[in-house]
């Protein structure tokens, strides 16, 4: 029995499917992934579906993408109510004029949400190439927000927490504030963060940013922390931007024995 983790699949199912095929993932193993299921890839669709069901060795955590996913359906379901527009939730129609007249109303009215809503399109593109309906669009923001922030474990008698961005155990002043560091941490996920006499397994950051902090051409990058004798890796080797950065790639950390393997 092994515990593998990878992230950052950004919509790229067959590189997720050939991770697995990869590992060998058996009934007998687990896998936590480290969340961004969806955005920027070709097949979000795809991901969805398959976390839909979701074998149970698999613990799927959330990341920032898959958080802002599911705002983007509170926001919908927030203008059908507001405006009375009746959205019936088996009907696709209903949500793709539900889809144009919410972006419409935030970009009329000045509101916050004409800048970030559907940032990457995903809702727009389902819409427009599938048969989706608000009641699709509710079950994946309801699978997602039962999925937890961060994951804690014990490998070989050492505590490992996986989580999308960074993890720290300082208290936080509040639950929003813990959940933006669990979900958008950067570098303060690496200076101030961690765990003592353990392990941290975070993404979001991909390593082939050249100039971000955790570049590493592509591989894994990987730090210890003397002080709080805590090792921290960073697994999000930029799959998505294949074609856009060499190397770019898949990257699973098998936790026992802290082997990599890229796809
Ligand atoms: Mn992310």
């Amino acid at each position: 029995m092994s515990t593998y983790v990878f992230g950052d699949i950004h919509g790229c199912y067959n590189e997720f499917q050939k991770m697995l095929d990869r590992i060998g993932f058996s009934d007998d193993d687990r896998l936590i992934l480290a969340g961004d299921y969806v955005d920027r890839g070709p097949d979000s669709l795809k991901m969805l579906h398959w976390l839909e069901n979701c074998p149970k060795n698999v613990t799927p955590i959330r990341g920032n993408h898959d958080e802002e996913f599911a705002s983007y359906v509170d926001l919908l379901r927030q203008v059908d109510a507001k405006w009375s527009l009746q959205t019936q939730i088996d009907s696709h129609d209903d949500l793709v004029a539900l889809y144009d007249t919410a972006k419409y109303l935030f970009k009329t009215n000045g509101l916050n949400a004409a800048l970030f809503f559907d940032l990457y399109g995903t809702i727009g593109k389902l819409l427009h190439t599938t048969v989706i309906t608000m009641a699709d669009l509710t079950i994946w923001r309801d699978m997602i927000r039962k999925m937890p922030y961060y994951v804690k474990l014990s490998v070989h008698r050492r505590p490992c927490v996986v989580v999308h961005a960074g993890y720290r155990e300082k208290d936080f002043d509040n639950d929003a504030d813990a959940q933006d560091f669990y979900l958008y941490a950067r570098e303060e996920a690496y200076k101030g963060g961690g765990i003592r006499h353990g392990m941290v397994i975070a993404g979001h950051t991909p390593t082939v940013l050249e100039g971000e902090f955790a570049y590493n051409g592509g591989r894994v990058f990987h730090q210890y922390d003397k002080s709080k004798d805590c090792t921290f890796y960073d697994i999000d080797c930029g799959c998505v931007f294949r074609g856009k950065y060499p190397n770019a790639r898949l990257a699973c950390i098998r936790l026992e024995d802290e082997t990599i393997f890229y796809v």
